[in-house]
């Protein structure tokens, strides 16, 4: 091989299990595309069956025989903080890796490594802090309630921000104690399988953590459908996590599943639209839209409809996607099914005759082979369409007008799903009025924040899943109570 064949040819990255990098055993490899320009970067392991048991394996050994179940949870949380050290410190390079891998621009890929490092240290510094109780019981007893963790948990983690859900869901694992195997999802795995690496220089024991590559229906229906799991932590679309309860509930586990959103932001007619116009738009053109949490609705009061509408569709004039490297407001969908996806929902809104309010603009130096897509401002959008009603995971915002605080309420929560809401208005009897009538996880008032929060409970209710990651409640998501009764009469 000539060096410039050697610079051409696609990195080989490798999973991480039982403490040691690792091909898949029949060493198959899938290519790791850039969705800026669709070209072939990297190659990455076509996990199967047969690694997740491996891996599965080496987790329980970790968890029963140690030294990962062995060690105290200050000793745990030291190991956790490390790695959120590990990753502050490289937020450059692993930033720059998550961009070209997802397409997102380059801010976006630092702010995920950002965050990722936050969720290690959050929760490697509460690891000693799950502190049980004592309940009052008969004379002659004494009643304790402890923490255990599961043992074995699986992780299958999506694509739109791999680091994040990653850091967020076996941070939270693994300062409970659990042993862990993580399998991301195939169009975005190359910052985990190095997180995974980073593990292993800062010191956690064999087994602790491990990450494998592959196809969501060969090496995550293996994971998820594992006997030697006790527990599984989903974040993906409504379908597969359908799939993944099902086998939870075969093996007799517990499940957590994240499945997206419509969330909606209601914007009175007393509230500060200077304050409320650049995160109305923001909300939805982060990440091109595919956020679980994006704001993809925006439901207005119907006597300031008209100002809403040209303030916004002002803003979303300016909204630029492009090239990861290039740093705009927004990068290529993830892969070409994505971008056909989001088309066919422009498309059918179009047919149906749902007015475009705005476009935003691709770049003109974006690469033809990248997957992008037009970010678009529909308005006013009829409630039954299904732009009011079904997720997109792409740029496109719709606005809808209502008439009072009853119907905004109704309005919102008319939807399959119930993850996040925004509340826009002066009024703050009537915010806390309308933040405690939503069905859904989070409410933000006067403000928005899609994603973000690493302290704070998010999840959903109906379509949108059920059981909380992030914030301290995760830890009791991936441990659960024993009670021991002791007669010392
Ligand atoms: O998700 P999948 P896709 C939504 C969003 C998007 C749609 C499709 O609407 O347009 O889902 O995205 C793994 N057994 N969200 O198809 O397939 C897969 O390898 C076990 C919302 O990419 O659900 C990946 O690791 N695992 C969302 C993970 O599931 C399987 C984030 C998610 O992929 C599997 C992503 C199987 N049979 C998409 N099949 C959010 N809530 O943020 C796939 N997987």
């Amino acid at each position: 091989m000539n060096d410039r064949t050697a610079e051409r040819a696609p990195q080989l990255y490798r999973n991480v299990v039982d403490g040691r990098l690792a091909d898949a055993l029949d060493g198959r490899t899938l290519d790791v595309v850039c969705p800026s320009d669709g070209a072939v970067f990297a190659r990455m392991p076509r996990s199967g069956a047969a690694d997740i048991d491996a891996a599965v394996a080496a987790a329980r050994r970790a968890f029963e025989e140690g030294p990962w179940g062995r060690l105290s949870a200050t000793e745990r949380g030291r190991l956790l903080v490390r790695l959120g050290e590990a990753v502050a410190a490289r937020v450059d390079e692993l930033g720059a890796l998550e961009s070209r891998d997802t397409g997102k621009p380059l801010s976006q890929g630092r702010a995920d490594m950002v965050a990722c490092a936050r969720y290690f240290e959050f929760y490697g510094t509460a690891a000693d802090k799950l502190h049980g109780e004592t309940i009052p019981f008969l004379n002659g007893y004494t009643v304790a309630v402890v923490r255990d963790p599961h043992g074995v948990t699986g992780h299958i983690v999506p694509w739109n921000y791999p680091a994040q859900i990653f850091g967020r869901s076996v941070g939270a694992s693994l300062a409970c104690g659990n042993a862990c195997v993580a399998k991301p999802a195939e169009d975005a795995c190359l910052s985990l399988l190095r997180i995974a690496e980073l593990a292993l220089e800062v010191g956690f024991p064999p087994g602790a953590l491990n990450v494998l590559s592959g196809l969501g229906e060969e090496a995550g229906a293996a994971l998820s459908g594992h006997p030697g799991i006790d527990f599984i932590s989903f974040t993906g679309s409504p379908e597969v996590g359908t799939l993944i309860q099902s086998a939870a509930a075969r093996n007799h586990i517990g499940c957590t599943l994240e499945l997206g959103g419509k969330s909606p932001q209601l914007v009175f007619a007393d509230a500060d639209l200077e304050a409320a116009t650049p995160v109305l738009v923001r909300a939805v053109v982060q990440n091109g839209g595919q956020t679980c949490s994006a704001g993809s609705r925006v439901l207005v009061e119907r006597r300031i409809y008209d100002d809403v509408a040209a303030a916004v569709a002002r803003r979303f004039e300016e909204v630029r996607a492009g090239h990861h490297e290039r740093d705009l407001d927004m990068g290529a969908m993830i892969n070409r099914g994505q971008k056909a996806r989001v088309e066919r929902f422009l498309a059918r809104a179009r047919e149906d005759g749902v007015p475009v309010l705005a476009e935003g603009r691709v770049d003109n130096d974006a690469p033809a082979g990248g997957y992008y897509v037009t970010p678009t401002l529909f308005g006013p959008v009829p409630r039954a369409n299904h732009l009011a009603v079904e997720e997109v995971f792409g740029p496109v915002l719709s606005l809808i007008p209502f008439e009072d605080e009853a119907d905004a309420v109704r309005l919102a929560n008319g939807t399959p799903y119930g993850l996040v809401a925004g509340v826009w208005t002066q009024d703050a009897r009537r915010s806390m009025r309308v933040a405690r009538a939503m069905r859904c996880g989070q409410v933000f008032v006067n403000g928005y924040g899609a994603g973000g929060g690493i302290e704070l409970p998010f999840g959903g209710v109906k379509k949108s899943g059920h059981g909380r990651e992030k914030g301290f409640e995760a830890l009791y998501e991936f441990s659960a109570s024993k009670t021991i009764v002791v007669n010392h009469g």
